[in-house]
């Protein structure tokens, strides 16, 4: 049995709903030997970190995909990397700004995520869904997360593979926002159904 955890955050700058969570919690689920586990996460600087640690800490996945909002973006942006630097213009929901400071004080410039990026987008790709890599999480509550997580994995040696997907605004989120790209429910919980597949076939991990 393997267990693959995958975290999905709540709504926020002013949002009613996060498609990340939306889709996360809509997953297909077990199969064969697979076990999804899914977890909300809060998206504040102060306690998302902990809340996905502490969850590595009693599962033991072999995989960790973290899922956020980027509202803007047109595809399902796979992360390769996440940076020590918090820089954010806007507060997290708890009301706290962070301008440019480390997630964590003396750790790394940065690290790569673990899982198998360019394998997954192309994995995406080869199915019809829109995918790529991307070079830069932001700066916010996304990028604290996955930076943290690494850093906790890292620091423990413990074997899961981490990673980051990034997900469009839903097409309800920018009825007010002309212009703007979104991607419907249906096709983020696809393919991230697809990215679970891509990762236990293959013995990707
Ligand atoms: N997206 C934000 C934080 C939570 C989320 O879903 C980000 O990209 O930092």
């Amino acid at each position: 049995m393997m267990t693959i955890l995958v975290t999905g955050f709540e709504p926020f700058g002013g949002e009613v709903i996060n498609p990340s969570w939306e889709a996360v919690s809509r997953l297909q689920g077990d199969s064969g030997d697979v076990r999804i586990e899914r977890l909300l996460v809060p998206t504040t600087y102060t306690g998302s970190i902990e809340t996905v640690t502490g969850a590595i800490d009693r599962l033991y996945p072999v995989a960790v995909v973290m899922v956020g909002q980027a509202g803007g973006r047109a595809e399902l942006s796979v992360e390769r990397v996440a940076v020590n630097c918090d820089d954010a213009q806007a507060p997290d929901n708890a009301g706290v700004l962070h301008e440019d400071i480390p997630v964590v004080v003396q750790g790394p410039t940065a690290y790569l995520a673990t899982l198998p990026v360019k394998q997954i987008v192309a994995g995406l790709r080869s199915t019809g869904f829109p995918a790529a890599v991307s070079n830069t999480a932001g700066l916010f509550v996304c990028n604290h997360l996955f930076y943290g997580v690494l850093h906790h994995v890292a620091t423990r040696n413990l074997n899961t593979r981490a990673g980051f997907v990034h997900v469009p605004f839903l097409p309800g989120q920018v009825a007010d926002k002309p212009g703007t790209p979104s991607m419907s429910l249906e096709t983020i919980v696809a393919g991230l159904d697809r990215v679970v597949a891509i990762l236990t076939s293959n013995a990707r991990l």
